[in-house]
């Protein structure tokens, strides 16, 4: 029964996620997709130069979570990225506020929401994984917390996300865009060559927020969830709905249950569509997953979602995920 499910996990991946990415003559000449690694795959364009931090410490047989902390920290200290880390758009009072999770193979975790004047949020959400009894910090505490631990205050409000907060002030209209400049959330999860998990979310959030708003990403289960046994996933788009499903933990129990990731993806973000029929149609929300064979699988509720992976067969890449509209 269990080798059965195992093969039948192999063959779906080459049915799922594998047979969008490749063309179909790759396809057939992929070696088994058993215990493909290391692995790392994360999502929009920007995931793609965040990935080659990932791979060198993969390809140095460097640990899944230090991969994911290294490369997501790279859209966070860009400042020509909008929405994660320095230069992140405020929100309505023109503050910028991040949040951030991460999540080791044995089930460790460490957040951080509505974070302050530090860059890489990331590593804050690290340290309160590994220097504190408890798993997420916010607001004021998580930057007491941050300077206490050696990070400098800085100030995120670039210039020109100053002048965008401005004239968005002149209307002053909350509508979350779909695929905005095809970026977003950075969520990365990797696996490594000892075969273990781990993954990375960061986000400034929605743009123009009310201050305090929290969205998916700093929240384990929502942004991001890693089961050892099993696999990892991410997300990325409207938080609210990611949360009212706890999408990437519901994303890693259907794998669970004998889905591939591909069919994991699809089934959750089918599950924001069953929840807001139309509401669904406007906005966008996406999901990344990896199971423990190395194979992934990547699905949203509109065209534009762009994901990038990199492994020993795929040399570092930007792909469109399928999408339910
Ligand atoms: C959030 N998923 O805060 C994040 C990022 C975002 O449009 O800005 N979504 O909801």
């Amino acid at each position: 029964m269990k080798s059965t499910r195992r093969h039948f996990l192999k063959l779906g991946g080459l049915g799922g996620a594998a047979a969008s990415a490749f063309p179909l003559t790759n396809l057939f000449a992929q070696p088994s997709l058993a215990s493909t690694k290391p692995v790392v795959i994360s999502t929009w364009n920007f995931g793609k130069e965040a990935n080659v931090e990932a791979w060198k410490v993969l390809s140095a047989n460097g640990r899944a979570l230090d991969a994911v902390e290294k490369g997501v920290q790279v859209p966070e200290g860009d400042p020509k990225e909008t929405s994660v880390g320095l230069g992140g758009l405020p929100d309505r009072d023109g503050r910028v506020t991040l949040d951030a999770c991460i999540m080791d193979e044995f089930a460790n975790c460490g957040a951080v929401a509505c974070l302050e004047h530090i860059v890489h949020p990331i590593a804050v959400a690290r340290k309160v994984m590994e220097k504190t009894p408890h798993v997420m910090l916010v607001g004021d505490g998580a930057l007491q917390f941050a300077l206490a631990n050696g990070f400098k205050k800085e100030k995120l409000l670039t210039p020109e996300s100053e002048k965008a907060w401005k004239e968005w002030l002149k209307e002053a209209k909350y509508k979350p865009v779909a695929n905005i400049e095809n970026h977003d959330t950075i969520g990365m999860i990797a696996l490594d060559q000892k075969q273990n998990l781990s993954g990375a979310c960061t986000t400034s959030g929605m743009a123009y927020k009310l201050h305090g708003r929290v969205g998916d990403s700093p929240i384990i289960g929502a942004g991001l969830f890693v089961d050892n046994e099993i696999g990892a996933a991410t997300s990325t788009g409207v938080g609210e709905e990611v949360i009212r499903i706890v999408g990437s933990h519901l994303v890693v129990e259907l794998m669970r249950q004998g889905n591939t990731p591909q069919q994991a993806c699809e089934i959750a973000v089918k599950r924001v569509v069953k929840n807001q029929p139309e509401k669904s149609k406007q906005i966008q929300v996406g999901f990344l997953a990896l199971n423990k064979n190395g194979e992934y699988g990547a699905y949203a509720l509109q065209k534009g979602f762009t994901y990038a992976i990199q492994s020993p067969e795929i040399p570092n890449q930007i792909f469109e995920s399928k999408s339910y509209y």
